[in-house]
């Protein structure tokens, strides 16, 4: 509960319409696609920097928390309110605000969904790289709050490769503008580069100044379907050691193929053990060769139908079927936990073998997929109601076989609340505590998203009135 007062001085920063306290709106803004949640008590919808800061100014003096949110597409609870307070939507700052075909360079607020932003540079025939498998509704905020990286990371980078400079407010309300808007800039400690992947723990952004590039000519999609997923595995990793870049280079195994054919309900793969989808773009003739160099890799590596995507129709059906393999995957059981495991890209079918054997060990159904090109996989520990403890031991049997083969236990969709007490497995005691030492002297009463990427008793979070 937020005192009286405390929400009378909001509704006046923020406007009476623009603070929701009803409880089926609490509700909406509870939860992400963990589905974890938490309620708020009250959520503040604000158009500008100046009132961000003010809502954070009082969140100092009345010590109540407050939990930045984009469009609550995240995968590790980044933007549930886990100790209530404050939910800051930050939805009504959703404008582009310029493309500047000059310089190459767009300048928007958080809230712009990026499957908007991409449409938009494209009409200029520019290009903003970053593709997310949720690009058709998460927003650009939250794709810096998380550092999230997608389909087209493999060629393209992640979305910090993209960040100019951003103007964001600290937690203790002063407004800053960090990086620059050309294309170099060293002036000072790289506080762009803090902020992206602080999961909203260290500032809210508002403004993105995003580094865009020349809309490549012509894209080549292909599928290939193999008997399993290891055969699957060895030719991405041929792919990836043969001199060629896809731009796209995605995996999916029999479970989770079977999972979107029937979610879709189309038939794919024709019953096929596994799937590769391969992207190539650049000039006409370059996107075309590749495309024919990696359909001939694939070929020779054991696939048992390759076939390229003829029309953009086509293209489209592979593109949306892979981008619904996270939803489908509920047609299996009720719950998942779904990771996002990075290996080195020559150590896929090891994991999967990793992982494969912890699936038996546990008796668990364990799905894969994700981003062969760059070593990230999506393993979805699938469990009934009731069996999260095996589940649980299942997740962190499968991150601890990521570090032990040089790997990351997160690529893409960050810590926050469900990794939080795996992250010092991979940091060690000293870099997780100069991280503590950046979220004290920046938010030095844990007022903005506690409970995120550090274990709450550890980072002394103080729960909401
Ligand atoms: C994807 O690549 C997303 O589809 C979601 O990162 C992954 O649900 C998942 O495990
Ligand atoms: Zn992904």
């Amino acid at each position: 509960m937020l005192k009286p007062h405390v929400v009378k001085e909001l509704q006046r920063i923020v406007g009476p319409e623009n603070l929701l306290a009803a409880p089926e709106q609490l509700l909406v803004y509870s939860y992400d696609a963990t589905r974890n949640e938490a309620l708020p008590a009250a959520v503040v919808r604000p158009k500008t920097a100046e009132e961000i800061s003010a809502i954070l100014v009082l969140a100092n003096r009345e010590k109540f928390p407050v939990t930045p949110r984009g469009a609550g597409s995240g995968m590790s609870g980044g933007s549930v309110p886990l100790m209530g307070g404050v939910a800051l939507s930050l939805e009504r700052m959703n404008s582009i605000l310029s493309i500047d075909e000059q310089e190459l360079i767009a300048e928007v607020e958080p809230g712009v969904v990026t499957g908007d932003l991409h449409r938009a540079v494209e009409k200029q025939r520019l290009f903003y790289p970053p593709d997310p498998a949720s690009s058709k509704f998460c927003t650009i905020g939250g794709n810096i709050a998380e550092c999230a990286g997608g389909l087209r990371a493999v060629k393209y980078g992640v979305t910090r490769d993209y960040v100019l400079g951003l103007e964001a407010v600290l937690p203790t309300g002063e407004i800053i503008r960090t990086g620059a808007r050309t294309r170099k800039s060293v002036a000072g400690y790289d506080l762009t580069r803090l902020l992206i992947g602080s999961e909203g723990t260290l500032a809210v952004v508002t403004k993105i100044t995003l580094k865009l590039l020349p809309l490549p000519e012509s894209v080549r999609t292909l599928v290939a379907f193999f008997p399993d997923v290891y055969q699957a595995a060895a030719a991405a990793q041929r792919i990836n050691a043969g001199r060629i870049l896809p731009r796209a280079l995605e995996i999916v195994d029999a479970a989770a193929l079977r999972a979107v054919e029937s979610y879709l309900k189309e038939d794919l793969s024709s019953g096929a053990g596994a799937m590769l989808l391969a992207e190539t773009d650049g000039s006409d003739d370059a996107a075309m060769a590749e495309i024919e160099a990696i359909a001939d890799r694939m070929r020779s590596s054991g696939a048992v139908r390759v076939e390229l995507a003829a029309t953009e129709e086509e293209r489209e059906r592979l593109w949306k079927a892979r981008r619904s393999i996270s939803a489908a995957l509920y047609a299996l059981k009720p719950r998942k936990i779904n990771e996002d495991i990075v290996v080195p890209r020559s150590r896929i079918a090891d994991i999967l073998k990793e992982i494969d054997a912890i699936a038996q060990r546990h008796g668990l159904l364990i799905v894969n997929f994700g981003h062969a090109g760059d070593g990230n996989l999506h393993t979805n520990i699938m469990f009934d109601e009731g069996g999260r403890s095996k589940a649980d031991v299942a997740a962190k049997e499968v991150l601890e076989a990521a570090l032990r083969l040089y790997g990351s236990i997160t690529g893409e969709h960050g810590i926050g609340l469900t990794k939080a007490a795996y992250l010092p497995m991979e940091t060690g005691d000293a870099a997780l505590a100069a991280m503590k030492k950046i979220k004290d002297a920046l938010d030095p009463n844990h007022i903005l998203n506690p409970g995120k990427i550090f274990l709450s008793a550890e980072c002394g979070v103080r729960s909401a009135e």
